[in-house]
């Protein structure tokens, strides 16, 4: 079925000059940008996307890094968009991150793994409310 998913590129990726790269799978696989935006989190708007991981150890790292520059935030829509965008992410440690994934490829710790992107359904359309508001 055709879906919405929620893609960021977090601040590593920006920093490293990977926006372009990253995107390129995207679009190399199929899926396409529907929508699109750079911008710095707040503290307010980092704490709601994460709120599932409040109180966890990693929690003011996470939050730290994530406001600490800009980030390119997405839509991506394409069949099964929301599972097809994580298979290309890969697992959350980069580490053990397939090769030929996103983290797999570019990435080497946490929290800085390159790209956010929904797990499911549901939060992928609570993520593009709080960033696209719709
Ligand atoms: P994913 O982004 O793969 O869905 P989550 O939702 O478990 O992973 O974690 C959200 C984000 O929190 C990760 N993308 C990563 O930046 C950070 N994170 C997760 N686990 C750790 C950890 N053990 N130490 C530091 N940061 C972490």
């Amino acid at each position: 079925m055709r879906e919405r998913t929620f893609v960021m590129l977090k601040p590593d990726a920006v920093k490293r000059k990977l926006i372009g790269r990253i995107i390129q799978r995207f679009e190399d696989k199929g899926l396409e940008i529907v929508e699109m935006k750079m911008l710095k989190m707040s503290r307010e708007l980092a704490e709601k996307l994460y709120e599932e991981h409040r109180g966890k150890d990693f929690f003011e790292k996470l939050i730290n890094f994530i406001t600490s520059g800009r980030v390119v935030a997405m839509v991506i829509e394409g069949e099964e968009a929301i599972s097809v965008v994580r298979k290309m992410v890969g697992k959350t440690n980069p580490l053990e991150a397939d090769m030929g994934t996103i983290r797999g490829d570019f990435g080497y710790s946490t929290p800085d793994n390159l790209v956010h992107a929904s797990d499911s359904r549901e939060s992928a359309r609570r993520e593009i409310e709080l960033f696209f508001g719709r």
